[in-house]
């Protein structure tokens, strides 16, 4: 086997000598090429009772993985329930397989994957050998963009990008525009408030006596007639009144104006009571 090239359709691997761990029970495989067998597969002519060994690759989703039977010498049974070879990638189903025909297919898949080897109490025979090789899936070079999710298609040799909602196009390079709804349709904007769209957001501006996120809080009676009297009292300020002639001014209407809300409030109390009445 020294020396030898194997070729598998489009894949070439190359037939290494053996080695001591090459046919040891199970083991972790990192090499992108190389060969698997049984336990003493050379040494003896068939393997031991009571065998467990899985070989892992350990190599990523990334990776396409392939392998061809050179021998397969296993005992057999409907379902391999004694002795068997199972062969799982991770995008796949394992298979189990034993008997004396040696596979003509090539098994491959996406990493990472296994081999595992089982024999039971009785009865033996000279077991499997195999080569593999390991080559990097179209998607390892990261083709899609703008978040996009890359599937490995055709055991690896193609991809197709999976797009996130606003982008599309082979690599996802393309942005659609969205139109962007209007927040003011319909207004939300209360008692006549002008509304405007802001970023991601929007701001009512609120006619006179309202107030609020959607100008729907009115503002207070007494709030409106203090400021209504602030303007007087600026007016007769300009017009030579001294400091503290001011000050009495602010105290004195400030006093009318919490009782002229008063008043206002009882009288707008008294009509509600009355429209409620006549309904
Ligand atoms: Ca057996």
């Amino acid at each position: 086997m020294k020396g030898c090239i194997c070729a598998f359709g489009a894949i070439v691997i190359a037939c290494l000598a053996d080695t001591a761990t090459s046919q040891a029970c199970g083991g972790d495989l990192q090499r992108t090429q190389g060969l698997v067998m049984s336990p003493d597969y050379r040494r003896s002519r068939s393997y031991r009772p009571n065998l467990y060994c899985v070989w892992k690759f350990l190599f990523t989703e990334y990776h396409q993985i392939s392998m061809r039977f050179a021998e397969m010498k296993i005992q057999n049974g409907g379902g391999c329930p004694r002795d068997y070879v199972t062969i799982s990638f991770s995008d796949q189903e394992p298979k189990r397989l034993c008997g004396f025909n040696t596979p003509r297919t090539i098994f491959s898949g996406l990493g990472p994957a296994n081999i595992t080897f089982g024999s039971d109490a009785r009865i033996a025979f000279r077991g499997f050998h195999l080569n593999y090789g390991v080559r990097e899936t179209a998607c390892k070079s990261g083709p899609c963009q703008n978040g996009g999710t890359c599937v490995n298609m055709k055991g690896g040799t193609e991809y197709e990008c999976e797009c996130p909602e606003n982008f599309r196009g082979t690599h996802c390079e393309e942005e659609l525009v969205v139109e962007k709804k209007s927040l003011c349709e319909p207004n939300p904007c209360k008692n006549q408030g002008t509304c405007r769209d802001v970023d991601d957001d929007y701001e009512c501006t609120c006619t006179g006596g309202w107030q609020g996120r959607n100008c729907e809080e009115g503002q207070s009676t007494l709030s409106l007639i203090r400021n209504l009297h602030i303007y007087v009292i600026l007016i007769l300020y300009s017009h030579g009144y001294g400091i503290l002639q001011y000050i009495l001014y602010i105290i004195l209407n400030d006093m009318v104006a919490v009782h002229l809300a008063s008043v206002i409030t009882y009288v707008a109390g008294q009509n509600s009571r009355k429209v409620t009445q006549n309904n």
